[in-house]
């Protein structure tokens, strides 16, 4: 039986999408790697919410099998919207992923999180056989850090403690996400609290250093994976 919701039928990108054009291109490309059969992993933020317009698309068009596992609730609805079947890692391995990037680096280092879903992004990346980032030009930086600060979720009785360690490892700036929509801290798809971090200079060890802090769920600097950049 269909739930016939209007909440889902009425889902739409929430804000004006940036860079548009160049993101329509990379959605187009992804959507043109799907094989019926595939398990995709679904990253989130503009981009991926395009690609899966694209992909619902050629789902409809050559009725194509597939299955998403997603990284958020956001794109949890969007697959539900589009008809797109969800499982999870329960009981699949993801073929692939995509996912977009708030940085990256010449080395194909990257900075993710604005979304607040770094630790299911990292997850699905490590757990996917093959991890394709898609980004627009205003993305590519020479430096990490260069826009944006490092996210880091935190267990929320850690905040002190994982707040001190970072001085140690030299943040200079350390800031608590505000929500917007609802008083007070915003709580991460993991219901935990995000700090926005800044470093004069990201060393190549920093994501593990991070990660080792007890109390850090996962941050947003992916120095280590192994992805493929496909640049719009
Ligand atoms: C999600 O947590 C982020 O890492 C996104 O991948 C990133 O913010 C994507 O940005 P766009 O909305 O520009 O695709």
């Amino acid at each position: 039986m269909d739930w016939n919701s209007d909440i889902i039928k009425s889902l739409s990108w929430p804000a004006a999408i940036s860079n548009i054009e160049s993101k329509q291109k990379l959605a187009e490309q992804i959507a043109a790697k799907v094989r019926s059969g595939n398990i995709i992993g679904v990253g989130s933020g503009s981009t991926c919410y395009l690609a899966l317009l694209a992909i619902s698309q050629r789902i409809k068009n050559e009725q194509l099998n597939i299955m998403a596992i997603s990284t958020s609730i956001e794109i949890a609805l969007t697959c539900s919207s589009l008809g797109i079947p969800i499982t999870s890692l329960y009981e699949h391995r993801p073929d692939w992923y995509f996912d977009g990037a708030d940085e990256v680096d010449p080395n194909s280092h990257l900075i993710k999180g604005r979304g607040g879903a770094m630790f299911k992004e990292k997850l699905m990346m490590n757990a996917s056989q093959q991890n394709f980032i898609i980004v627009d030009h205003s993305k590519l930086v020479d430096k990490l850090g260069s826009k944006f600060p490092i996210p880091v979720e935190v267990f929320p009785t850690a905040l002190m403690n994982v707040e001190a360690k970072l001085k140690t490892l030299g943040a200079n700036e350390i800031l608590l996400r505000a929500a917007q929509g609802k008083d007070g801290p915003v709580i991460s798809e993991n219901g935990n609290l995000i700090l926005d971090v800044k470093f004069d200079h990201i060393e190549k060890d920093l994501e593990i250093k991070i990660k080792s802090i007890t109390g850090v769920i996962e941050s947003g600097l992916f120095q280590n994976q192994l992805v493929e950049i496909i640049v719009g």
